[in-house]
């Protein structure tokens, strides 16, 4: 194969500037945009260049084959980011697919079932609101037609912006292919920093959940309403985010009011409307029903006394998910006994788990556990020790 892969850094250095922000330093790489676009092209192009046939499901899912037929062994994460999001978060995975399939070439490894490298679209739900749409659609946990009218914060309907990003829509199968699916992350958190490793498996995703809270009251004057007249949905919001934080605290869990629209959004003016988003964490499915249900009673509780009203709707429900426990084993065992630990971050390796696909992930550390943001990094020796692992794992699975 006569191509000159850019290492590592050259494959950073590639995608640094694709989707980033000048004024924050963080990634703006919302899913059907020019940024996406750019990125998509990038993939291809690297694809393409290590010999690997390049297939496309209707909405953008890619899978870049090493080989043909059925049952491959992918690897893969996804290229779009959150808002103002980190480097790390999606894209070390794909590039330390790219990069495994290289070390397997370097190795003289010859597979004997085919290998993949995948990217999956709108991992982060930050367009559409629900996370893992590209998983979803591509194992039919969500149908194109439920999702197709799905509507970004511009009112733009999802099947529109596949359109104009020259897809076709409804997406295809191609999970049919996949008989064992592996993703690398970046680790979201310190456990792999306090366990001093460079490289851990994963053993589980925590339940996870997205409900928007809408709060309506009566819009009035800032001046001249007084306080005991309001029928305010901003203090009833207020006392709702207060009221999750306690009760997530008082659980050990995690919920987060992250997102929120005022209406009119007026300086001197009580708003008329609200609408906050949830986002809920918990280490059990039972949990994360038991919290969200009482954040939602206590919000009601504080509507009640304020004159408001609520509306809870569930965007985006993600169940537990354990991955297969004799491949994680395995793979901590091939990888000379690297930990194996859970995870809060939801992930399109979860969505193909749930799907009955055999998965694993591996997590690469991240010294300050800090995603979501433009300070996420990861060492480039942490990184290459991921690659090294990831070339290990697909050894492993397609030998
Ligand atoms: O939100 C998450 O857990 C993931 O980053 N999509
Ligand atoms: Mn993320
Ligand atoms: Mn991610």
């Amino acid at each position: 194969m006569d191509f000159e892969p850019g290492g590592f850094e050259q494959l950073w250095a590639d995608l640094a500037p694709l989707g980033r922000s000048a004024a924050s330093g963080g990634y703006f790489r919302q899913p059907w945009t020019a940024a996406d676009s750019e990125l998509r092209a990038w993939f291809v192009e690297q694809a393409e260049a290590r010999g690997l046939a390049v297939e496309s499901d209707g909405v953008g899912n890619l899978v870049a084959w090493w080989g043909e037929g059925d049952h491959g062994v992918v690897t893969g994460s996804h290229l779009d980011s959150v808002l103002d999001g980190g480097a790390y978060d999606g894209p070390l995975g794909v590039v330390s697919g790219l990069l495994a399939v290289d070390r397997l070439h370097a190795r003289g490894f010859e597979p004997s079932r085919p290998i993949g490298v995948s990217v999956f679209v709108e991992e982060e739900g930050s367009r559409f609101g629900l996370a893992c749409l590209g998983s979803r659609l591509a194992t039919g946990a969500t149908t194109w037609e439920q999702a197709r009218q799905l509507r970004d914060r511009d009112g733009i309907a999802l099947a529109d912006a596949v359109e104009q990003a020259g897809l076709p829509g409804a997406p295809g199968r191609l999970v049919e292919k996949i008989g064992c699916f592996v993703e690398l992350h970046v680790e979201q958190g310190r456990d792999l920093v306090d366990r001093d490793a460079a490289v851990g498996v994963g053993s589980a995703i925590w339940p996870h959940g997205r409900y928007r809270f809408d709060f309506t009251g009566q819009a009035n004057h800032a001046g001249t309403t007084r306080m005991e007249d309001r029928h305010d949905p901003m203090l009833s919001y207020a006392m709702t985010a207060l009221a999750a934080n306690k009760q997530a605290r008082l659980a050990g869990q995690r919920a987060t009011f992250g997102r929120l629209e005022v209406t009119p959004n007026g300086t001197n003016a009580i708003p008329s409307r609200v609408t906050a988003w949830l986002d809920a964490r918990c280490d059990s499915d039972e949990a994360l029903v038991a919290m969200v249900a009482e954040i939602e009673r206590l919000a009601t509780e504080r509507a009640g006394r304020d004159g408001t009203q609520l509306a809870v709707t569930p965007e985006s429900v993600s169940g537990a998910v354990h991955f297969d426990d004799a491949l994680a084993t395995r793979l901590a065992e091939v990888l000379g006994g690297a930990p194996v630990i859970p995870t809060g971050a939801g992930h399109d390796a979860g969505i193909l788990a749930a799907a009955g696909v055999r998965t694993a992930m591996l997590f690469v550390r991240n010294p300050t556990g800090i995603s979501h943001s433009p300070e996420e990094q990861a060492s480039t020796a942490d990184c290459l020790a991921g690659v090294e692992a990831l070339a290990d794992t697909l050894e492993e699975l397609a030998r």
